[in-house]
C-alpha cells in the first residue's frame, strides 16, 4: 500500500494557504494523517485574527469585532468580523476557479475562469461597508436566536475587482430579469454535498450599480480566505448576507430569488412594526434592502480612564447603507444637550464616514460618550432599541460608551 503523497497537491496549496506557511514536508505526510492543526485549529492564528477579536461561535466559525478595533478607516483583516453559515471550502484553487453566469434570465449561459473575468474586465476599486443584517442582535427582547452580535459585525475595507453589470451586459440580460442570486462553494454544516449552504441575492438594479463588485483583492491582496477567496461579490450598504463569498455562480432570475437564506424569516423583518414577542406570518415579512443610518464611536474605547483637564478627541465613523451621512452630534449629558461632531465625505459611495470631536469634560467623574448619526433624507438613530422583529435585525440604536475622568 502506497501510505505517502495521500494528499493531492491542490489539497496541500489549500492546507498551507490556510495555515499561512507551506506544509515543509507536504509530501511525506501518512494517508489519512490529519495534522495538528486541522484537528485542533486555533482560528484565531489560523485566519488571521487579532486576539482581542471575540469567538461566538466556531461551528460555524463566528467572530466579532470590539468598536475600538474598529478604530482604521480601512478595516484590516485582523479587525474584520467573520460571518459563516457553513464550512469553509477545502478546494480553493484559484488557478481552476470559475464563475458561471445562468439562470432563466440570461441570454446563453457562460463561465468565465478567475484570469478571464481579470483580463477580459476593467477593474475598480470601492471602498464597501459590509454590516451584518444582525449586527446588535444581543440587545432585543425578548431574545432573537442566532449569533448574539453586539456591536462589531461590521466592516469597510477596500475592495478590488470587475463591476459584475459588465459581466453581466457581456453575458447579455433578457428583458423580464429582475434579480440576481449567488451560488457559493461553502459546505454545508451537515457535509451534505447537495446541500447549498445560502444562496442570497439582489434586485436587477443594485446588481448592476457601478460599485457592485465581483472582487478578488482585499485591501491590495488577494481576499483572505476566510472572507470569500479567491472570488467574492461585493455589494455594500445592504446586509452583508447579500455578498456572496467563496463565489462560484451567479444566477440571473425572473422573480425574487428563492435559493436558501432568502425564504421568511431570514434576512426579513415585519413589513409593518409589530409588538416584542409577536409571531409574524411570512407574507407579513419583507425582505431587508439599504441598512439603516448608524455609527460606532472607535476612540476612545470604553472603559477608557482619561486625565482631568485635557481636552478628548473622540472618532469613529457612521454609514447610511444606500444613502449618505449628513450630521453625527454626540451628548456627554445622557441625550439632554448635542454637539455637532466634524464628518469627512465618504472615499467613493457606500463607505462609510469618519467623524472627529474634541470633547471638552466639565469635571472628574464618570461619563457617558453618545454618538447619534442622520442620513440625507433626516433620519435619526433611535435612541432607544429599534422595532423589534423575531430574527433581531437591524439594530441602529446610538451607540453609548463609558469613561471615567479622573
Ligand atoms: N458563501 C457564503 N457567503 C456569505 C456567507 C456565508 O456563510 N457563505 N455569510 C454571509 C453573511 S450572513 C455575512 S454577514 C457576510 C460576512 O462576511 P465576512 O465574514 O467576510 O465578514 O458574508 C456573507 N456571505
Ligand atoms: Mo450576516
Amino acid at each position: 500500500m502506497n501510505r505517502r503523497g495521500f494528499l493531492s497537491r491542490t489539497t496541500l496549496a489549500a492546507l498551507s494557504a490556510a495555515i499561512g506557511a507551506e506544509v515543509f514536508y507536504g509530501a511525506e505526510i501518512p494517508s489519512g494523517y490529519q495534522l495538528i492543526i486541522e484537528q485542533d485549529p486555533d482560528l484565531f492564528s489560523l485566519y488571521h485574527k487579532d486576539r482581542d477579536m471575540v469567538l461566538l461561535n466556531d461551528r460555524p466559525i463566528n467572530i466579532e469585532a470590539k468598536a475600538h478595533l474598529l478604530d482604521d478607516h480601512v478595516t484590516p483583516e485582523q479587525f474584520m468580523f467573520v460571518r459563516n453559515n457553513g464550512k469553509v471550502p477545502g478546494e480553493l484553487d484559484a488557478g481552476s476557479w470559475s464563475l458561471l453566469i445562468n439562470g432563466e434570465s440570461v441570454r446563453q449561459a457562460r463561465s468565465f475562469t478567475l484570469e478571464e473575468l481579470k483580463e477580459q474586465f476593467t477593474h475598480h476599486t470601492y471602498h464597501l461597508t459590509l454590516e451584518c443584517g444582525g449586527n446588535g442582535r444581543s440587545e432585543f427582547d425578548p431574545p432573537a436566536k442566532g449569533n448574539q452580535w453586539t456591536v462589531g459585525a461590521v466592516s469597510c475595507a477596500k475592495w478590488t475587482g470587475v463591476r459584475l453589470r459588465d459581466v453581466l451586459r457581456e453575458v447579455g440580460l433578457k428583458e423580464d430579469a429582475v434579480y440576481i442570486g449567488y451560488h457559493a462553494a461553502d459546505i454545508h454544516l451537515s457535509g451534505d454535498p447537495r446541500k447549498e449552504v445560502i444562496s442570497r441575492g439582489i434586485p436587477i438594479a443594485k446588481a448592476l450599480q457601478q460599485e457592485t463588485l465581483l472582487a478578488f483583492e482585499m485591501n491590495g491582496k488577494p481576499i483572505p480566505i476566510i472572507h470569500g477567496f479567491p472570488l467574492r461579490l461585493v455589494a455594500g450598504g445592504w446586509p452583508a448576507s447579500v455578498s456572496g463569498k467563496w463565489l462560484k455562480g451567479i444566477s440571473v432570475r425572473n422573480k425574487v430569488h428563492d435559493g436558501p437564506k432568502m425564504e421568511s424569516p431570514s434576512y426579513r423583518v415585519p413589513c409593518r412594526p409589530v409588538a416584542p414577542g409577536t409571531e409574524v406570518s411570512a407574507e407579513d415579512m419583507c425582505i431587508i434592502e439599504s441598512m439603516p443610518i448608524k455609527s460606532l464611536i472607535t476612540n476612545p474605547r470604553s472603559g477608557a480612564i482619561l486625565e482631568a483637564g485635557k481636552n478628548l478627541r473622540i472618532k469613529g465613523h457612521a454609514w447610511a447603507g444606500e444613502l449618505e451621512v449628513d450630521k453625527v452630534s454626540y451628548s456627554i449629558d445622557f441625550g439632554a444637550t448635542w454637539q455637532d461632531c466634524t464628518l469627512d465625505k465618504p472615499l467613493n459611495r457606500l463607505g462609510w464616514q469618519q467623524f472627529k470631536a474634541i470633547v471638552d469634560f466639565p469635571g472628574k467623574g464618570y461619563f457617558e460618550i453618545w454618538a447619534r448619526a442622520t442620513d440625507s433624507r433626516g433620519i435619526s438613530q433611535p435612541m432607544v432599541l429599534p422595532g423589534w422583529n423575531p430574527k433581531g435585525y437591524l439594530n441602529n440604536a446610538c451607540h453609548r460608551i463609558a469613561v471615567k475622568v479622573a
